[in-house]
């Protein structure tokens, strides 16, 4: 739910300026709010319907605290270096401990999800065919899971990492191997998929390289002769949206009857800063206004932030102070604005993998002076085209190639939020990120001026990515033609009772008690009476017995945008308009396919895909706000009967013992948050919203 605001270029200049002070200054000043009156402290625990929350079962004096370079310090941020994408498949493993700590990546201290200590997380990389075995161990006091964003998970869906869906969750204090074969290749990443973790630092990069990758990008007048590679190495960008505030805390306050974030429940939290490579500019100059009771918030976003007060002197993990909502913020006062860099060699061509790895925005990028050569779309190759920027929902990613033929030297690296979709001023925040590209041989301590955006000839200056855009998959199969339709409407609404929720058709997803999950529960229902449906008011599932060809027509009954991800599938896109579908002619000649697409406000897509592979796919929206508010659909693939029975018969025991001992300590233990995860059942009588 959101409303387009139009918005001035002052307040993006002003928090440009109070960046470049900061940067100036070299330090992180701390300014804050004033201290709550902590009367409602106790909201969130006490509140039947909140998310888990992670601060009561854990003592914050046993949480580390993570400088700010150290949690991206051992990050790999160049992937294919003296990489071998052709040497036979093999098994790559990997050990992984999900942990909370304390960091400050936007210069406020802030509970986190790291793994391995880091955020971004651990970089993934393989090649087509290798077994991908990653041993997580989960130090969080609440249940985890790993999503591998974009994999199919043929024979494997088990392991796609689903919370409540394919799993249910890893258990505090235990481990979960998942273990699949590589069968996608091109940009990806990896998240936490249960409830809003991801959202506190749990993702990274996972790059699959195929074995003839250079050769499928030597098109397009990119490489001179065909021995050259097309690309001389490569960059992964991860950026996106950056919280100072815990997001359970956010979720909670978000669907919070009669208030919500500003008065309006379901208007999405508006972000405090950017990332680029976890390197943010957000800085204390004023902290978010989540502090503070509503009428003092509204005046606070009134006067822009005019009134701050200097931050008390508090250290932060102290208890009395700095724990649950709506809890203050701490600055860290050794905070230093930097940018996140690297330096590259003149004359060549590199590929930058770009993922929107945020939880609400849209960003765009782009660098100074240079055109970005768009090669492929969520791990599909596509004809080339030349453009000045683009802008990618979240989740979604691409490749580009960049040439560095500019004059020796420094260039900026833009990475933007889009403020179209925020319900409410944040002073706090300033829309831009910027990362640097230095040129081999330059000064690395100097700063690139600023440039205005420049055209260039030829060059669009923002990729097209509506239907029959710019996308064109240069692999072009031949799409098959549809053999079953299926129809969904979305919307955001009250209930009667005034909380917000988000639904598919008359169905607002809520995860399964804990200890369960639509997977399991569906796979035994389904092998005993085949002919089952799933439609109730918290799973809507579409059950496709035999493998056939979706179409599948997605209605935005919503004013604002959506990227919607199908997990497991890559879709045709076979048709995007305006409104709901009325049974328009589908065009499929050279549709574009991807996993993750943007609807539009009020529009409609049909997304095509064949239910070959077989288990429990969600479909979901995957801003984090709206899917733990409900929009969250299922499609159970049983190809066969035997291909169920197999993949039910490959579940490891481990699984199925993670399952007991997170149903065992609901019963035994309320500071489990999976105690709290179920919100009651109620009369979904609803009023939609005018
Ligand atoms: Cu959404």
């Amino acid at each position: 739910m959101a409303f387009k605001s139009s918005r001035t270029k002052n307040l993006i200049i002003s928090a440009v300026a109070l960046v470049a002070i900061a940067i100036a200054l070299g330090v992180g000043l701390g300014v804050g709010l004033k201290k709550p009156d902590g009367s409602s402290s106790s909201s969130l625990t006490s509140s039947s319907s909140s998310s888990s929350n992670i601060s009561t079962a854990t003592s914050n004096a046993t949480l580390a605290f993570i400088s700010k370079s150290d949690l991206v310090q051992a990050h790999n941020f160049a992937p294919g270096v003296g990489w071998n994408s052709s040497e036979p498949p093999r098994t790559r493993e990997f050990s992984w401990d999900v942990e909370e700590v304390w960091g400050s990546p936007g210069g406020i201290w802030k509970k986190m999800i790291v793994v391995n200590g880091q955020s971004p997380g651990p970089l993934i990389e393989a090649n087509l065919g290798d077994q991908l075995v990653v041993h997580v161990t989960n130090k969080l006091s609440n249940a985890t899971a790993i999503h591998w964003h974009g994999q199919y998970q043929n024979g494997t869906n088990f392991f796609d990492g689903t919370s409540a869906v394919t799993q249910c969750g890893i258990p505090p204090s235990q481990t979960l191997t998942y273990n699949f074969t590589v069968q996608n290749v091109g940009t990806y990443w990896w998240h936490g998929h249960l409830e809003t973790q991801y959202t506190d630092g749990l993702f990274g990069g996972l790059v699959l390289h195929s074995p003839n990758e250079t050769a499928s990008f030597q098109q397009g007048n990119i490489s001179t002769t065909t021995n050259d590679p097309a690309y001389a190495g490569e960059v992964l960008m991860l950026m996106g949206d950056l919280y100072n505030t815990l997001s359970t805390e956010l979720l909670w306050r978000y669907n919070l009857d009669g208030t919500g974030m500003d008065g309006q429940p379901g208007d999405e939290p508006t972000p405090d800063a950017g990332q680029l490579n976890g390197v943010s500019q957000g800085s204390c100059f004023y902290l978010p206004p989540t502090d503070l009771v509503l009428p003092e918030r509204r005046r606070s976003l009134n006067s822009n932030g005019a009134t701050l007060s200097p931050l008390s002197a508090r250290n932060p993990g102290d208890e009395t102070t700095f724990t649950q909502y709506p809890g203050n913020h701490t600055c860290n006062d050794n905070f230093t604005s930097t940018y996140w860099n690297n330096t590259l060699e003149g004359g060549k061509t590199y590929r930058f993998r770009l993922v929107n790895t945020g939880s609400f925005a849209d960003v765009s990028f782009s660098i100074d002076n240079h055109t970005l050569t768009v090669v492929e779309a969520d791990g599909v190759s596509v004809e080339p085209v030349e453009v000045l920027s683009l802008t990618m929902g979240v989740a979604q990613r691409y490749s580009v190639l960049v040439t560095l033929n500019q004059q020796p030297g420094s260039y900026w690296m833009r990475s933007t939020l889009a403020m179209d979709a925020f319900t409410y001023d944040n002073p706090s925040l300033d829309p831009l990120t910027l990362g640097v590209l230095y040129y081999n041989g330059t000064n690395s301590s100097s700063l690139p001026i600023y440039v205005d955006s420049v055209s260039v000839a030829g060059v669009k200056d923002s990729l097209d990515t509506s239907f029959g855009g710019d996308l064109i998959p240069s692999d072009k199969l031949v799409v098959p033609d549809a053999t079953k339709h299926v129809e969904v409407d979305f919307s955001m609404q009250y209930l009667a009772d005034g909380r917000h929720r988000s639904f598919f058709n008359n169905t607002s997803w809520e995860p399964l008690a804990a200890g369960q999950n639509s997977l399991f529960a569906f796979a035994a229902d389904a092998l005993a009476s085949p002919a089952q449906t799933y439609n109730d008011a918290s799973q809507l599932i579409v059950l496709t017995q035999g493998i056939e060809v979706m179409d599948l027509v997605i209605n935005s009954l919503d004013d604002g945008t959506h990227p919607f991800h199908l997990h497991g599938h890559t879709f045709w896109i076979v048709e995007e308009g305006e409104g709901s579908y009325t049974g328009t002619a589908l065009n499929t000649t050279n549709a574009m396919r991807r996993d993750t697409i943007v609807i539009p406000a009020y529009s409609y897509v049909v997304l095509r895909f064949v239910t070959d592979n077989v288990g429990m796919w969600a479909l979901h929206c995957h801003i984090s706000w709206h899917m733990e508010s409900g929009l969250l659909m299922q499609f159970a693939n049983v190809p066969s009967t035997a291909s169920l029975q197999k993949l039910i018969d490959d579940v490891p025991q481990e699984m199925h013992d993670h399952c007991s001992l997170l149903s065992q300590a609901t019963t035994t233990s309320d500071a489990v948050s999976e105690s709290t995860r179920r919100m009651p059942r109620r009369n979904l009588g609803r009023v939609r919203r005018s």
